[in-house]
């Protein structure tokens, strides 16, 4: 198979509770090149259109304050098959459902404040990565 890249977040809970490192060592324990990496205060305008998807949702203005509150880590993450491996590290959405061993049953606080984020496809990521980075910071 071939090396892939996706998007990855560390988001302000997690940064906020102390929790990055131990988040990163995971990412390189499982096998994760980090391609390019750099912490960002998310503007409002941004999460909004990061998360337009989610727009018409109940939990979209409480998941913008989120976003905004603190700085996030921003991340590419490169390995084989990595959309598929960084979303199974991640755990479920839901901490509660998320599997032992992944970064949400360790270290997120609830549904919304979930510690993490990646792309959920390919097609994701290719709108994702340049959302946020340019092409130098990906050589
Ligand atoms: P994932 O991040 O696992 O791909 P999505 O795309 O369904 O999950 O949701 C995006 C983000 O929206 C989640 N990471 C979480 O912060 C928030 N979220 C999702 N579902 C809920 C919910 N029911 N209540 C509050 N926040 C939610």
């Amino acid at each position: 198979m071939a090396l892939e890249r996706t998007f990855g977040m560390i988001k302000p809970d997690a940064v906020k509770n102390g929790h990055l490192g131990k988040i990163l060592a995971l990412i390189e324990e499982n096998g994760f090149r980090v391609v390019a990496l750099k912490t960002h205060h998310i503007s409002k305008p941004q999460a909004e259109a990061f998360y337009e998807v989610h727009k018409a949702r109940p939990f979209f203005g409480g998941l913008v304050n989120f976003m905004t509150e603190g700085k996030a880590v921003l991340l590419v993450l490169e390995r084989e098959d990595a959309i598929a491996k960084w979303r199974e590290l991640m755990g479920a959405t839901d901490p509660a459902k998320a599997a032992e061993g992944t970064i949400r049953k360790k270290f997120a606080e609830n549904i919304e404040r979930n510690s993490v984020h990646g792309s959920d496809s390919k097609e994701t990521a290719a709108i994702e990565v340049p959302f946020f980075f340019s092409s130098s910071e990906l050589l």
